[in-house]
């Protein structure tokens, strides 16, 4: 499998979810503001998008976070990323919707695009205090997402990642910012933040030379 991705971007969670599954993937970093990859190729030849995640398996091109994020699970089902059927299947597609399209489209993207107007970003603070509020009290007690950890977790923690360039104060939402102390601290969790710090440190030390 290959990976293409963005350092920190919401590429981050197949990452966690490629080494929670122990899979053997090669990563291949995009320019994502050039649509370039590091041999000068153009990214939208890729995905027409011009969006990370793509991840390539043999013939298959697999994009869209949920999907790319469900397609690592049922290729490695041992490493138990997702119920294999039944209402859980459903929880974790719930909970995969609500983090791509109420979180991350709706909250933090107007948040971190420096080109968004103030009047978005308030839209996006207001709609962030009731989503946020929601996944505050529905985190309450609560380890994971489901009762253990799956891709819907690699997701959450990758968007909840974002909080400290976003002005978004986690202290605020008590669960919330207990979870995502805990899932830093979970190997692969941890080593996908490390190695995409680093990569994206050195991607702004070379844009600034
Ligand atoms: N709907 C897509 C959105 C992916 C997305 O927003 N990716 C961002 C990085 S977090 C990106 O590639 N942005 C560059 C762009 O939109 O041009 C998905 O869920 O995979």
């Amino acid at each position: 499998m290959e990976l293409y991705f963005a350092p920190l971007a919401c590429s981050l969670a197949t990452r966690i979810a490629l080494y929670e599954a122990g899979a053997d993937a090669k990563f291949t970093a995009v320019d994502l503001k050039a649509k370039r990859l590091e041999n000068g190729a153009d990214f939208r030849d890729v995905n027409a998008m011009g969006q990370v995640p793509v991840l390539r398996d043999g013939d298959a091109l697999i994009t869209e976070n949920p999907v790319v994020l469900q397609y690592v699970a049922d290729r490695h089902p041992a490493s138990g990323l997702a119920p294999t059927g039944g209402p859980e299947r459903y929880r974790l597609q719930q909970w995969l919707n609500f983090i791509t399209s109420e979180l991350h489209k709706v909250v933090f993207i107007p948040l971190l695009d420096r080109t968004s107007p103030e009047g978005a970003k308030q839209y996006a603070r207001d709609k962030g205090l009731q989503r946020l509020g929601y996944l505050d009290r529905e985190l309450q007690g609560r380890d994971f997402l489901l009762d253990r950890f799956t891709v819907a977790d690699a997701y959450l923690v990758t968007i909840l990642n974002w909080a400290k360039y976003a002005g978004i104060e986690l202290k605020s939402y008590p669960a919330i910012d207990a979870y995502f102390t805990r899932l830093t601290k979970r190997p692969s969790v941890a080593k996908a933040l490390a190695d995409e710090l680093a990569l994206y440190a050195a991607e702004q030390a070379r844009k600034s030379a």
